[in-house]
């Protein structure tokens, strides 16, 4: 019984291989897969550049283990990415942005299954497809306020806008005058661009600077402009004016401080903000500019708090006083009630401790103060010569040089001194604050002097 089970079980063994030896004969060809597009829309009418397009195969000997495509577009339409030689994908679909630069334009798509050996369909499937895009929208934020004149820096900012959704916008192309070759290519989030004097190459005067959005159809803004003047730095010292002709005390302000500064300093920049542009000053571009000069002097006395540009520089003087630069503020409104610059950050600066109020007063009115210097640092005594509100007492620190102070008993009932200026040193820089209005403070006729004095104490 064994014997003959045996013998049966080798006699199949023996006709399985001589089986397996005649297949080893046939030869039958692998079948090419067949190739299917899908588009759930008709494409006889133009439709929206951005497609989702499905396609599948069949493979009847084996499987289909991906796909090739390919795009042919009309004469004219860019390519834009869209690729033009047979490319691979294990996808059953695929979002495609359409190149169309002049409203509507046909592209065809081919795609053929491709089997597990390698085979292709060799009639693939086809789809002509006609699209639509429209143009991308770009303004410059503030256009008709920007300054017609900067030093070499300038920021400027704008809102692109695209009728298919500004979800669409791919990047913004800028570039100076007619060097396009160039173009700085920014991120659909990027709608500020900060320029320093590098992008500039000492090439002053006359610029433009273009802009242009693009879709992700590759389509372009029309280009929009802003021709301005770069002017050259003078001197390493900076004077920001803050105080414009909309205030009547403009003029005097400006002229104290044009003479006293050309009384003690050699040479210098001056930033006139109204007349270098005037209602906006973020162009003027203050985290670069001030890199420029080893000093700034700010001053927007005796303009009211709130009502000057200096919030502009609030997170820009720390760091810049910190990597050594020096940086004076006359201010009646850099600190404090209605202050442009943050408290927190301007008590460190600055070597203040607190604000604090003239006792039994809720407004610090400066009304022909008599103001008494720090005689240690060689100040002298100086006198205010009208009423002035707003006016912020500063309690320096223990490491802070106290520069001018009001004493005690001035009003009934005043204990302490009133601190009116500082000059500390903070990292490798100095900052100096006076809060009284410097301009007006001139009834001794020295007030130009003293204010030298303080420059000459902060650069010292
Ligand atoms: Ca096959
Ligand atoms: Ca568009
Ligand atoms: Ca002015």
């Amino acid at each position: 019984m064994r014997v003959i089970i045996l013998g049966l079980a080798l006699a199949a063994v023996l006709a399985v291989l001589a089986g397996c030896a005649d297949m080893q004969d046939i030869t039958v060809p692998n079948l090419a897969p067949q190739t299917y597009v899908a588009l759930a829309d008709s494409v006889r009418n133009p439709t929206v550049y951005i497609q989702t397009l499905n396609w599948w195969g069949d493979d009847k000997d084996g499987e289909v283990v991906g796909f090739e495509y390919r795009w042919s577009s009309d004469p004219g339409l860019p390519g834009c990415g869209l690729p033009a030689d047979w490319t691979f994908t294990e996808e059953n679909s695929k979002v495609f942005h359409l190149p169309v630069t002049d409203s509507i334009g046909t592209h065809s798509l081919e795609v053929r299954a491709m089997d597990n050996e390698g085979a292709v369909d060799e009639t693939p499937a086809t789809l002509r497809l006609p699209v639509t895009n429209n143009p991308p929208v770009v303004r410059i934020y503030d256009r008709g306020a920007l300054p017609d004149t900067t030093f070499p820096a300038l920021r400027i900012r704008w809102v692109g806008d695209d009728p298919e959704g500004n979800e669409t916008i791919l990047g913004y192309k800028l570039w100076l005058d007619g060097n396009e070759q160039n173009a700085r290519v920014l991120s659909p989030a990027d709608t500020t661009v900060s320029l320093v004097p590098a992008d500039f190459e000492d090439r002053f005067g006359t610029r433009t600077l273009n802009l242009v959005a693009i879709d992700s159809g590759c389509d372009t803004s029309a280009v929009v402009t802003y021709t301005w003047y770069i002017k050259e730095t003078t001197g390493d010292l900076l004077v920001v004016d803050d105080i414009t002709s909309a205030h009547a005390g403009n003029a005097k302000s400006d002229k104290f401080y044009a003479e006293a500064l050309g009384s003690c300093v050699a040479a210098y920049s001056e930033l006139a903000l109204e007349r270098y542009g005037g209602s906006v000053s973020y162009p003027h571009n203050f985290p670069e500019l001030v890199k420029m000069f080893e000093t700034v002097i700010w001053y927007s006395d005796p303009l009211r708090p709130g009502t000057e540009s200096l919030e502009e520089m609030d997170d820009v003087y720390p760091s810049y006083v910190q990597s050594g630069g020096n940086f004076l503020v006359v201010s009646l409104g850099a600190i404090g009630t209605d202050g442009a610059l943050t408290d927190s950050v301007g008590f460190e600066v600055f070597g203040i401790d607190g604000l604090y109020m003239r006792n039994g007063s809720s407004d610090f009115d400066c009304k022909r103060w008599v103001i008494y210097p720090n005689a240690g640092v060689g100040l002298d005594t100086l006198k205010v010569s009208g009423l002035y509100s707003g006016v912020e007492c500063m309690r320096p620190t223990a490491e802070t040089t106290p520069l001018f102070h009001i004493p005690p008993g001035v009003a009934a009932a005043d204990t302490v001194d009133y601190y009116l200026g500082v000059l500390n040193s903070y990292g490798g820089g100095k900052a100096g604050l006076l809060t009284f209005p410097m301009s007006r403070s001139d009834s001794y006729g020295n007030a130009q002097s003293e204010f030298c004095k303080v420059i000459n104490l902060m650069l010292q």
